[in-house]
């Protein structure tokens, strides 16, 4: 999406894009201002749902009702919003996803198979004080990009050639889940000479299994997320390409690479991998995520609580690596003045409304042992990082039940699955990580819930937990 002519123009007028930072982003501040807010999530980890509930949210901000902790709008300072996302070539599809949980039954949002975008205006009366001298009124655009989880992982592709993807594949392939599901895989490698002439469809047929065990991979019981190439679990144009017919090698790895017949799997699947590389993955980065301001990081912690100790290891590296591909800090001047960098993050732990309210300081605990890694790496960069459990959409709400002659709180709502109406004791949530008995036993067993029917008219606090605090926490000092 491309700045409105009339801020482009005064931004360009004034020369911006040339003077340091601070000063730059002052004056922008001084006009109006535009933030990226970069949404960062596995599949499934509630980012459709986020940017949904957030703009819905913020489009009712002027009437301050639904979000007492973004001072803003409790201020009553955010005086009207719109929706800009219909000049985008790929808007957000906004409507369809507030029309599915308004109807009866409500129902999630599908599984994205697309990129598409979104941009706020926000019109705001500035705080009494110096900025006032600017004028009295001014306007923040907040840019958002929703897209297919799986494409995320591919991004740490971009530093990695063919030999270095093969290798790191084969350390993941050698332990539990994946050394087990992938047994007829592996065995099928045992046979091929990659240096050998080969068929394309010799390529295509282990590319298929390779295809399918991925499938398998990111279902229960394995629930796992660093599954790459990702197109190949989320094609979308792609579908039926022979990009897409690309596995590791990791088995049998040829001593003498160079002396491969040019038809050979090694070449076919070296040039597969290149060119997946520059002609899919670098330009969605490129276009996509090399300029953000913000970034909230999304994470199914509970998720990981459900499926065991080999979910959360392989979650936690998928979160570690893919943070590498974004650029955080204050850095070296001149970066600064070429390229806007993210300075504050928020790791948000989703779907808080699957526990009761006395849990989720316990989850906000847990998620800070997840992403420790890569928070300590943020934080030598200097940037302000922050964790917190939420939930963008509620779809339970508390109910207290007596068990032995004590309360006990409880949750109500409908399960995902069954649509069933339940009240249960969802259970505490851990904040140590739990030893390797506790990891196998049934300790924990979130259930997924179908939403609660959202109103056509004004939101409310209950709508959400917490989704304030994470807008006042991202883009509140701006206002
Ligand atoms: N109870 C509850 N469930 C949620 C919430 N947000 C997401 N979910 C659940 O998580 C599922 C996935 O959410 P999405 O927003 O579609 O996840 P995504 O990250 O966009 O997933 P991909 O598009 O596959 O990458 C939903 O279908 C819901 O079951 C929430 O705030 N509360
Ligand atoms: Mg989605």
């Amino acid at each position: 999406m491309s700045i409105p002519k009339k801020l482009g123009g005064l931004i360009r007028q004034s020369g911006l894009p040339d003077w340091p930072e601070q000063f730059r982003m002052s004056m922008e501040r001084g006009l109006e201002q535009r933030v990226r807010l970069a949404v960062t999530g596995l599949s499934r980890s509630g980012k459709t749902v986020f940017i949904s509930s957030l703009a819905h949210h913020l489009l009712q901000s002027d009437q301050g009702r639904s979000l007492p902790f973004f001072v803003a709008a409790s201020e009553g300072r955010i005086i009207g919003t719109r929706d800009l996302s219909t000049a985008s070539a790929t808007p957000f599809p906004l409507q369809q996803s507030l029309t599915g949980l308004q109807t009866s039954p409500p129902h999630w949002p599908d599984s994205t198979e697309a990129l598409s975008e979104i941009r706020l205006a926000l019109r705001y009366r500035r705080k009494p004080g110096l900025g006032r001298a600017l004028g009295e009124h001014s306007t923040l655009y907040l840019d958002l990009i929703d897209y297919p989880g799986e494409w995320l992982l591919d991004l740490p592709m971009l530093t990695l050639s063919f030999e270095q993807w093969c290798k790191q594949q084969q350390a993941l392939f050698a332990s539990a889940p994946r050394a087990e599901a992938a047994a007829d895989w592996i065995s099928c490698q045992h046979e091929v000479d990659w240096l050998a002439p080969a068929s394309e469809s010799q390529r295509q047929r282990l590319a298929e299994h390779y295809r399918s065990l991925l499938q398998q991979l990111r279902e229960p019981p394995h629930n796992l997320s660093l599954l790459q190439p990702g197109r190949l679990l989320m094609p979308a144009e792609l579908a039926g390409s022979s990009l897409l017919d690309l596995f590791p090698i990791i088995r049998n790895w040829p001593e003498e690479p160079e002396n491969a017949d040019p038809s050979s799997l090694f070449t076919q699947l070296q040039q597969a991998y290149n060119e997946y590389c520059e002609q899919v993955v670098r330009p969605f980065y490129q276009n996509h995520f090399r300029h953000f301001d913000r970034q909230i990081v999304l994470v199914d912690c509970l998720k990981t609580l459900n499926s065991g100790e080999a979910c959360f290891n392989d979650m936690q590296l998928a979160l570690t690596t893919l943070l590498h591909s974004f650029q955080y800090g204050h850095n070296s001047l001149l970066r600064r003045l070429f390229r806007p960098r993210i300075n504050r993050v928020l790791f948000a732990a989703t779907k808080a409304d699957h526990v009761t309210a006395n849990q989720h300081h316990n989850l906000d605990q847990f998620l800070r042992l997840m992403i420790e890694t890569a928070q300590r790496e943020m934080r030598f960069e200097q940037v302000d990082t922050r964790c917190l459990a939420l939930s963008s959409l509620r779809a339970t709400e508390a109910a207290q039940a007596r068990l032995d002659g004590q309360h006990l709180s409880c949750l109500r709502g409908h399960r995902k699955d069954t649509g069933e109406e339940i009240a249960l004791f969802p259970g505490e949530v851990p904040i140590e990580l739990p030893r390797a008995e506790d990891w196998n036993s049934d300790r924990f067993r979130f259930v997924d819930f179908a939403p609660r029917p959202l109103p056509v008219g004004p939101l409310k606090p209950e709508h959400h937990i917490r989704l304030d605090q994470a807008i006042e926490y991202l883009l509140g000092d701006l206002f």
